[in-house]
């Protein structure tokens, strides 16, 4: 029976959103914390993640106020480490599959996705690369879908799909609000490019997911255009 699980997250944070959908799918109990992170406690640094970052799990040791985490639970970091930790817990989810060869392809897909999803999304928003990238990073993770399959792997949500998510619900905002530091007009390009038949499988598999309580629930649209519109403010016209 798995212990006491608090998740320190923002609600604004595609790596927090990742874990508490991976909670969310496997049914798991937790105690979820919002990290100002624009005025962080100095209580999280020295006490939950040195390096400051959420989303952080505090695991085990007694139940007590987030507030005031016990040395007695186990930290860990790190989103992707966290979307495995939460899959050998609860391992009948089907978060992680059986299969070797299934779970190997879930680790394959978690990695493409910081390539070819994150690191090319990021760079967009931040005006340092075009779109296109966005676009090819997109085509080779639509190449890892299979036509007709729910998820991205195998026939159950897994990590992969919890993994993905978060991040295109991001690119998703941008595209419908054009709000980044790419020059005006490429955010709502880059949408008309995604609507095309080229990426129709892609668009599909991100709709059916897009559907599930796990997102919804954890998906604050208003809170991501206002940080969106902090951070990204000062573009090039
Ligand atoms: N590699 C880390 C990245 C975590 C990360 O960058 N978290 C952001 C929010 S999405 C954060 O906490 N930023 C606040 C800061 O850096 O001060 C992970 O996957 O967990």
């Amino acid at each position: 029976m798995p212990e006491q699980l608090t998740l320190y997250l923002h609600k604004v944070s595609t790596h927090s959103q990742k874990v508490e959908m991976a909670l969310l799918e496997a049914n798991a109990p937790y105690k979820g914390y919002q990290v100002d992170l624009f005025n962080k406690p100095e209580w999280f640094t020295s006490k939950v993640n040195p390096v400051g970052k959420v989303p952080a799990v505090a695991y085990g040791g007694p139940d007590v106020d987030p507030e005031d985490p016990s040395p007695l639970s186990a930290k860990i970091i790190e989103s992707n480490v966290i979307l495995e930790f939460v899959a050998d817990l609860y391992p009948d989810s089907g978060l992680l599959p059986k299969d070797p060869v299934l779970r190997a392809n879930v680790r394959f897909f978690i990695d493409a996705i910081t390539k070819h999803v994150q690191e090319p999304v990021y760079a967009f928003l931040q005006g340092l690369e075009s779109y296109e990238n966005v676009l090819k990073g997109i085509e080779f993770i639509q190449g890892l879908l299979d036509e007709g399959r729910e998820f991205a792997i195998g026939d159950h949500y897994t990590i992969a799909d919890a993994c993905i998510i978060p991040h295109i619900a991001k690119l998703k905002i941008v595209t419908e609000t054009d709000i980044g530091k790419f020059p005006v007009g490429m955010g709502y390009k880059l949408g008309e490019e995604l609507k095309g038949p080229k990426f129709a499988k892609f668009m599909k598999y991100v709709e059916r997911m897009l559907e599930r309580p796990s997102f919804k629930q954890t998906h604050d649209e208003e809170s991501v255009i206002t940080v969106f519109k902090r951070l990204f403010a000062g573009r090039v016209q």
